[in-house]
């Protein structure tokens, strides 16, 4: 009867820090969630980052006029063979229009 007794002392004890316990299990694992999210997110911004500075780059030489796409002249105007480049122009150039967009070059660049 008081190992009973006991036991019952015990177990109401205890009943309050289970769900704390499970709380705080619960918190933990969310926040780790929360962690991955946001390391997912700054990964998916460095990348975003990345490919902007590629293209960027890409279009420094190449962009005489600066408007942030490439015509065929310019684009030419950067490849060592003529030909190729304006196969590559046509490869790239998805809508048939007469600019390389920026998404566009992502693309010749492997981003896309
Ligand atoms: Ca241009």
């Amino acid at each position: 009867m008081r190992r009973r007794h006991f036991l019952t002392v015990l177990a109401a004890c205890m009943l309050p820090a289970l769900p704390a316990e499970a709380k705080k299990k619960k918190n933990k694992q969310k926040s780790a969630q929360n962690q991955k999210a946001e390391q997912e997110k700054q990964e998916r911004a460095r990348q975003r980052e990345e490919r902007r500075e590629a293209v960027k780059d890409f279009l420094a030489d190449r962009d005489k006029n600066g408007d942030g796409s490439l015509t065929r002249e310019e684009f030419l105007s950067g490849a060592q063979n003529k030909e190729n480049g304006n196969q590559e122009f046509d490869a790239y150039n998805k809508n048939g229009d007469r600019y390389l967009t920026k998404s566009e070059i992502e693309a010749l660049l492997g981003y896309r």
